[in-house]
C-alpha cells in the first residue's frame, strides 16, 4: 500500500540476502517492528538488490545483511531522492556515505552477523531467530553465547543450529531455480512464528530442508580434493544444481571438521568457476582479501567468493590461494 511521504506517493521496502543471516535478520526485526513492506531478496550471492528500487518511489527502505559497498550508487540514488535508509551489515562497507537520512549499524567483527546485529538494535526481543540466523553463517561460538539466557535445552539448541545450516543451505544456488524455497517465501512461511522450534515442529520447510540437505551432502562428500597440504584443501565440484545448493554448507561442514584447515570449494560452471573460500575458523582472516584480489570477489574476514573465476584464472587463484593459507604462507609459518 503506498503511503505519501511529503508530496510523494512512495512503498517502504525490505531488501534482505536470501540466506539464513539475511531471513533471520529481517524476521526478528518485523516481530517488534512490524510494517507493511515490499520485499526484496534473492539467492545469497546476489548482493546488488538496492538497484531493483525505484529511486522515486521508495519511502523507508531496510537493508539487511548486504555488502553496502556492493550497493553504494543505488544508495546515494535512493537518498537523493528523499528515501530514509535504515541499514543493518557484517560486511566490508566500503566508504559509507554520510547523510541525514541514512542509519547504519555495521560490524565486520568476525564473530558477529547481520542477525546478532539487529539483535542488539532490538535489546534481545527476538532473540531465538537471532540464534538461527547465527548458527546459519556458522558462527556456532556466537550462537550458543546469544542463546545462553534463552535456557534451551541441549536437543532445542541442536535443532535450531539445524534450522540455521538448512535456511543458510536454501541460499546458496546460482540461480533461484536451484533453489528449494525462493527466500521471500521462505520468509513469509516462517513469519508466522515468533518460536523457531515451533517453525521446525509445524512447517514442512524443515523436514524438506533437511532431506535436500543430506542427500546433496552425501553427494559432495564423496568428491576428494584436488590439492591438499597440512594447512588447506581445494574442491571442485561439477556442474550441478546439487553441488550449487551445497557449496556452501559444504564448506562450513569442512570448517568446523577440521576448524585449522582453510578450505577452498570451486564449482565449475558452463566457462570458469563459481568459488567459495573459507578461512581456518580458528584464525578466520584473509579470506575476503584473497577473493577481492579476482575481479567478481569479495566477502569478510571468515569467509568470501569469487562469482566467475576464468578457467585462465585457475592457477593464479591456486597459488594465491596457497600463499594465503597453504604451508608456506606466512600466517601459516608465524
Ligand atoms: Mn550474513
Amino acid at each position: 500500500m503506498p503511503t505519501a511521504q511529503g508530496l510523494r506517493l512512495v512503498d517502504d521496502y525490505d531488501v534482505f540476502n536470501g540466506d539464513a543471516d539475511g531471513i533471520c535478520a529481517l524476521h526478528q526485526l518485523r516481530l517488534i517492528e512490524p510494517r507493511c513492506t515490499r520485499l526484496v531478496t534473492g539467492p545469497k550471492r546476489e548482493i546488488a538488490l538496492l538497484a531493483r528500487l525505484p529511486p522515486q518511489e521508495a519511502g523507508r527502505v531496510t537493508v539487511l545483511d548486504l555488502a553496502l559497498a556492493q550497493n553504494t550508487q543505488a544508495l546515494q540514488a535512493l537518498l537523493e531522492e528523499g528515501a530514509e535508509v535504515l541499514y543493518f551489515d557484517h560486511h566490508d562497507p566500503g566508504e559509507v556515505p554520510s547523510h541525514p537520512r541514512l542509519t547504519a549499524y555495521l560490524d565486520q567483527r568476525p564473530e558477529t552477523c547481520t542477525s546478532l546485529i539487529v539483535d542488539h538494535y532490538l535489546k534481545g526481543r527476538a532473540r531465538a531467530w537471532a540464534v538461527v540466523g547465527a548458527f546459519g553463517d556458522n558462527l556456532d561460538a556466537s550462537a550458543r553465547r546469544a542463546a545462553k539466557p534463552l535456557d534451551l535445552t541441549e536437543p532445542d539448541l541442536k535443532r535450531l543450529r539445524e534450522l540455521g545450516i538448512y535456511l543458510n543451505y536454501n541460499g546458496y544456488g546460482e540461480r533461484l531455480e536451484d533453489l528449494y524455497f525462493p527466500p521471500d517465501e521462505l520468509y513469509l512461511r516462517l513469519r508466522l512464528y515468533a518460536d523457531p522450534l515451533a517453525f521446525i515442529a509445524e512447517d514442512l520447510v524443515f523436514g524438506q530442508l533437511e532431506a535436500g540437505y543430506h542427500e546433496d551432502m552425501a553427494r559432495a562428500r564423496s568428491v576428494q580434493p584436488v590439492y591438499r597440504d597440512d594447512r588447506c584443501r581445494l574442491f571442485i565440484l561439477p556442474n550441478a544444481p546439487w553441488a550449487r545448493r551445497v557449496s556452501g554448507v559444504f564448506a562450513n561442514a569442512l570448517a568446523q571438521a577440521d576448524p585449522n584447515l582453510a578450505h577452498a570449494i570451486l564449482i565449475q560452471l558452463d566457462e570458469g568457476f563459481l568459488v567459495s573460500v573459507r578461512a581456518p575458523l580458528n584464525r578466520p582472516y584473509g579470506a575476503g582479501d584473497l577473493c577481492r584480489r579476482f575481479p567478481t570477489g569479495g566477502g569478510r574476514a571468515g569467509a568470501g567468493g569469487i562469482n566467475h573465476l576464468p578457467e585462465s584464472d585457475y592457477e593464479g587463484f591456486l597459488v594465491a590461494f596457497r600463499s594465503a593459507f597453504g604451508v608456506f604462507s606466512q600466517a601459516g609459518s608465524g
